[in-house]
């Protein structure tokens, strides 16, 4: 067995040591002495000095790891709160949607409900009008009117009383009365009765049932209904009497052949 010592490369075995004299086991144990002159001490105090360094290289690493470790609880309180935010976030978007299914319902039952109401005021609009229209006509037909030259005015219509001695059937006489741009009289009022029979007391009128026995009509095609100023015993079609004159005797209706020849009035 040997052990290499030292530079010299001075090889010392136990055999050597014990035959080594005093001086020269002195010389060797002098390089193992703990002295800055002996290696040894330069061994031990570098392991020392590598042993301080080592423990400040611990010491930093857990102070760094301190700083590590608060600085992930900051991460974890951070992420932490990013995680709530997120979650609110999301509870907000959730409650946004269910607000924008709302309004969608609304807004198709507000739809129906403006074209529910566009109907209505289509309907309205329509009445308005008509409304409208019957008021213009209205207020034509009660125009203030100027009757032609040798006709007689009363209550807005005018009168024409054919000459003294002019005597026609019903139809021709209706004739006259189109010719003239007017037709025979519709009486509709007791007062235009009395009107009329100033002109004359005898005269047709435009009244008759020539197109169904027993349904009067006036010549604008309206029906004379319920009403009527008839004599006494009249309309009697007495022998075909489709035609309706103004009774000389007392003023009122009578039908009489419409081929019977009188005086005429017309009126518009
Ligand atoms: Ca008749
Ligand atoms: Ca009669």
């Amino acid at each position: 067995m040997s052990v290499a010592l030292n530079s010299e490369s001075e090889e010392v075995t136990i055999e050597s040591w014990s035959l080594m004299d005093t001086g020269k086991r002195s010389k060797h144990e002098s390089k193992y002495r703990w002295t800055p002159q002996s290696p040894v001490w330069w061994i031990g105090a570098t392991a020392v000095c590598l042993v301080i360094l080592l423990l400040t290289v611990i010491l930093a690493l857990v102070v760094q790891n301190g700083s590590t470790v608060r600085h992930w609880n900051k991460l974890q309180v951070g992420l932490m709160e990013y995680q709530n935010l997120v979650s609110n976030l999301t509870k907000d978007r959730d409650a946004l949607r269910d607000e924008r299914d709302q309004l969608r319902i609304n807004s198709s039952s507000l739809a129906k409900d403006i074209e529910v109401l566009q109907s209505q005021y289509n309907t309205v609009a329509a009445s308005r009008d008509e409304l409208e229209e019957a008021i213009r006509q209205l207020n034509l037909s009660t125009a203030d009117k100027h009757c032609h030259l040798g006709w007689v005015k009363f209550n807005n219509s005018c009168y024409y009383a054919s000459e003294k001695r002019a005597k026609k059937t019903w139809e021709t006489s209706r004739q006259d009365c189109l010719e003239r741009g007017s037709d025979l009289v519709i009486i509709t009022t007791n007062a235009e009765l009395n009107f009329v029979t100033t002109l004359y007391t005898r005269t047709w009128i435009g009244l008759s049932d020539i197109a169904q026995e027993g349904k009067w009509k006036w010549v604008d095609g309206t029906d004379l209904g319920g009403g009527g100023f008839w004599q006494a015993g009249e309309p009697n079609n007495n022998g075909h009497e489709d035609c309706v004159e103004i009774s000389r005797s007392n003023g009122d209706w009578n039908d009489v052949s419409c081929d019977t020849k009188i005086p005429w009035i017309c009126e518009y």
